[in-house]
């Protein structure tokens, strides 16, 4: 990893007003969260997520998309949060002002330390009755079940507290993100594959209005050639190393 790369991104960091940290599935790889488009195994092999992670599928098989969700809940309730969560919450500590935008659903980044995360696509550790008017939410998700529960007040299907493929991201999450977006010195995006929209759209949008934009990825992606800086590597060990740089510059009294 370039050394004067990192010191020259933490002295920026350290200058911003503002900072976003747009997270996807790759920052909880190192935790042992299999990555959106890998986490599939056994019965689920056979679908791509993307059709498992629909309104449509819920509908025609409750059992198999609730089994999936129960699945990677149980992945989730045993990882630890790594090395690259705990610096972004150090950041959240540290620079002037963060604002957290995850595409993850897995609650990590909160126990991690972070304190102001904007979850862009719901958190898998909650469930939410499955009729919009009712709008019961039940946290954390019920254990054991093979097939949806029902909901505590009306009795309906119970499903993940996600946004799935074709609904709509939560307005309170869109405005929080956009406004960001809209406001920040510099955009890192971390561990996302930049593929699923309206979130993949964020770091080109802010990077068009004049932000820094950082991205942190072991592989290119379709925002890599417009990337001010481009940090190649897992965030586990790229993220900490930034830390280090931040507290090296800060104690330089740069
Ligand atoms: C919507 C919750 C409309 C569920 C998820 C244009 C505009 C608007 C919409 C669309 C559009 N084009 C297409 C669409 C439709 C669709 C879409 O984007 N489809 C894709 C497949 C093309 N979008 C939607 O449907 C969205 N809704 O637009 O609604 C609307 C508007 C009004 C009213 C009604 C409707 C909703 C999308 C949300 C879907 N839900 N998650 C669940 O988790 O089960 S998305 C899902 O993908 C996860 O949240 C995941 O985070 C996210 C993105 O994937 P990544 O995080 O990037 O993960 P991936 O595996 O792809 O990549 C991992 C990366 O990590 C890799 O790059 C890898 O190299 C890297 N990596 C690996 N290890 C490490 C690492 N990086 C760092 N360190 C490491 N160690
Ligand atoms: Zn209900």
């Amino acid at each position: 990893m370039n050394r004067d790369v990192i010191y020259d991104l933490a002295a920026r960091l350290t200058a911003s007003r503002h900072t976003v940290f747009l997270t996807g599935s790759g920052v909880s790889a190192e935790s042992g969260i299999a990555t959106f488009r890998d986490a599939r195994s056994g019965l689920w092999s056979r679908y791509r997520p993307e059709d498992l992670a629909t309104p449509a599928a819920f509908r025609r098989n409750p059992a198999l998309v609730w089994d999936w969700y129960q699945w990677r809940r149980e992945s989730v309730a045993r990882a630890q949060p790594n090395p690259g969560h705990r610096a972004i919450a150090e950041f959240e500590r540290r620079l002037a002002r963060v604002t957290l935008i995850t595409q993850n659903v897995d609650g990590l980044h909160q126990r991690a330390g972070s304190s102001r995360v904007v979850e862009f696509h719901g958190n898998i550790m909650r469930s939410r009755c499955s009729l919009e008017q009712c709008g019961a939410v039940v946290e954390p998700a019920p254990v054991d079940t093979t097939s949806p529960p029902p909901c505590p007040r009306c009795g309906a299907w119970l499903r993940p507290d996600v946004v799935w493929f074709g609904e709509a991201i939560p307005s309170a999450a869109l405005e929080m993100a956009l406004a960001a977006v809209e406001d920040c010195d510099v955009i890192l995006s971390i561990g996302t594959s930049s593929q699923v929209q309206p979130a993949a759209g964020l770091a080109a949008q802010a990077s068009a209005r004049g932000a820094f934009l950082v991205e942190v990825n072991p592989e290119s992606t379709p925002i890599t050639r417009r990337a001010d800086c481009v940090l190649p590597g897992p965030s586990g060990r790229i993220l900490p190393a930034l830390v280090e740089a931040m507290n090296a510059v800060a104690g330089n009294g740069d």
